[in-house]
């Protein structure tokens, strides 16, 4: 399974999250990452808690011919084509979209030129609500590559209390 996160927290030049999320999926589809299985969308308070308004997020199961790293690059570019610049880390953002896992691929490495570093599973994967509740909802027995758990045990372990409600 190839799984991606999706999330936002400002509006873009298309409209609110919702709208920039869906097109986003549009544009992934156009380029050859076929959505297997989706969530629902979620609106999510931000972590760590902030004065950002709260997010819409939400998990697909993907297909692609893609390696990792042209995955990850493809998912940079959607991104930037809809309108995100990057300033600063965890800063609101109109459009994030994460490789969260790769098959049962465990990945670290640095990516040629550009600095950046791939790591599959995502890092924090398994300690965000706002990851493991869509995720539980497509694949509750995902199991997590490197921790051998599965979405809903991962979700069950959970002691944050970051606010996750369905917006169907
Ligand atoms: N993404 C972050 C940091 N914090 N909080 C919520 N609720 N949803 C996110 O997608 C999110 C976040 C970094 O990418
Ligand atoms: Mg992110
Ligand atoms: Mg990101």
């Amino acid at each position: 399974m190839i799984l991606i996160g999706l999330g936002a927290n400002l509006p873009s030049k298309l409209g609110p999250p919702r709208v920039t999320l869906e097109a986003a999926l549009d544009r992934l589809d156009e380029a050859g990452v076929k959505t297997l299985m989706r969530s629902h969308w979620y609106r999510t308070s931000p972590v760590p808690p902030s004065g950002q308004p709260d997010f819409v997020n939400g998990v697909v199961a993907t297909e692609t011919t893609l390696a990792p790293a042209d995955l990850l690059t493809l998912l940079h570019q959607t991104e930037a084509a809809l309108g995100r610049t990057r300033r600063e880390r965890w800063e609101a953002r109109i459009l994030d979209l994460d490789l969260l896992a790769y098959h049962e691929r465990c990945i670290l490495e640095r990516l040629q030129g550009s600095g950046q570093s791939i790591q599959i599973p995502h890092p924090r994967l398994h300690e965000r609500r706002f990851v493991l509740v869509p995720l539980t909802e497509i694949a509750p027995d995902w199991v997590h590559p490197a921790l051998g758990k599965t979405a809903r045990e991962l979700l069950d372990g959970l002691e944050s209390a970051e606010q996750v409600e369905t917006l169907g």
